[in-house]
């Protein structure tokens, strides 16, 4: 197992995904559109740290780390791409990052919700049928969302559920109750492959990842050449990242509505080991597998006093504000996922603490005057006329 094609290799995690296994010995191929610096450029908004063009950080990464990362510039949505870069290397396995990643994008209106299923769920399907088509050994691991199982009365299993229906019983997918057109792209896309799997003999990991968090990982350390695209903003900001950003900017901590909600998080260098467990224990042919990505579980106002207390710690004086709810959620509600799959694999978790935070608000704090405190505030309601 050696050849990788990382599709999405230009993003938060497809960037640090692309070096990691590099640095690990596999003969890496990334390729991007560029879509999300499209909307960066539409939206007026950037990553907090200044990020080369991808074409440079390749050559950075080669040069610094002795590798032959390839890099080739194409869009999932072009089958005839598609096809060739299946043909032409034959992955072993293929890492799907490849998507439009915001909620609120997707819930900006009529023309960002159909860009969103539009390029999430046929980049996808063109994915299948290429890999049919070229590559039927190539082992898919697709980066899916916990978000897809929405926060429902029952403790969630890791992609099925057993059920007992008058007196008969058989394994179903567990139930989506996704919260956001983003998110329904990615149960749409579960749905997909799955199929591929049970029609066409496809081997597809399907990963329902939880809320990343983190500025770097063991490459992007390595020089500020291969930085990741750190986001802050309103559209692809994530939660612990946008509360450490406004706290060094001295913005009260934007908790949406009571901060009751509960979701699960991991660290984005375990994003890294979880995509490297995966390649190394694919499913079989024709089997359609769901491992939950996560590592800890919290809820919103536990976060924002986290990093409120972190910074308290080394003189950063923060308020948090909990302000209306710009999305559609439940605030409070039951929530037990499961994720023995990748601990029982070896994964060991790297917990969030007040010593890694700080190390976060100190990385933050050193690009300070690059924070546009404009792009922070939620603009986009879920239940807005469109
Ligand atoms: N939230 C706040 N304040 C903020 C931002 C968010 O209270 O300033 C709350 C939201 O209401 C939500 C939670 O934090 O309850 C998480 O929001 P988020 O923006 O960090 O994450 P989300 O929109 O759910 O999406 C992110 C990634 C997405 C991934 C998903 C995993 O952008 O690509 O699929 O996390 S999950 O949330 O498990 O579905």
């Amino acid at each position: 197992m050696n050849k990788i094609l990382i599709l999405g290799g230009d993003g938060y995690l497809g960037w640090p995904t692309t070096m990691h296994l590099s640095s690990i010995g596999y003969d890496v191929t990334s390729i991007d559109n560029f879509s999300k610096r499209k909307i960066e450029i539409e939206n007026s908004i950037r990553p907090l740290f200044r990020i080369e063009t991808m074409q440079n950080r390749v050559r950075a990464w080669n040069r610094i780390a002795k590798k032959k990362i390839k890099f080739c510039y194409g869009d999932l949505l072009n089958h005839r791409f598609v096809y060739e870069i299946i043909r032409s290397i034959k992955p072993d396995a293929i890492i799907h990052y490849g998507e439009q990643p915001s909620a609120p994008y997707s819930m900006a209106g009529r023309e960002q919700a159909v860009f969103t299923q539009n390029n999430n769920i046929i980049g996808t399907l063109n994915l299948l049928f290429a890999v049919k088509k070229y590559s039927p050994d190539s082992h898919i691991i697709k980066l899916g969302t916990m978000g897809v199982y929405g926060t429902p009365n029952i403790d969630i299993e890791e992609g099925f559920l057993k059920v007992k229906h008058k007196n008969r019983t058989d394994i179903m997918h567990f139930p989506f109750k996704p919260q956001s057109y983003y998110h329904l792209s990615k149960a749409h896309d579960s749905l997909n492959l799955s199929f591929a799997c049970r029609v066409w003999g496809l081997k597809v990991t399907d990963l329902n990842q939880g809320v990343v968090y983190g500025t770097d990982t063991k490459e992007t350390r390595i020089s500020e050449e291969l930085n990741t695209s750190f986001h802050y903003d309103h559209l692809f900001g994530t939660v612990i990242n946008r509360f450490c950003v406004e706290a060094v900017c001295g913005k009260p901590l934007s908790v949406y509505g009571k901060g009751s909600q509960i979701r699960t998080f991991l660290n984005i260098e375990d994003t890294l080991k979880c995509i490297s467990i995966a390649i190394k224990n694919p499913p079989k042919k024709a089997q359609y597998l769901v491992r939950n990505q996560f590592t800890e579980i919290f809820n919103i106002k536990e976060l924002a006093i986290l990093v409120q207390e972190s910074s308290n710690k080394i003189g950063i004086k923060t308020n948090i504000n909990f302000i209306q709810n710009p999305r559609h959620e439940m605030q409070n509600h039951y929530y037990n996922p499961q994720n023995k799959s990748f601990i029982k694999l070896g994964l060991k978790p790297k917990k969030i603490n007040q010593k890694f935070i700080i190390s976060v608000l100190e990385k933050i704090n050193n690009y300070k005057e690059r924070i546009d405190i404009g792009t922070i505030d939620p603009e986009i309601k879920w239940d807005q006329n469109h």
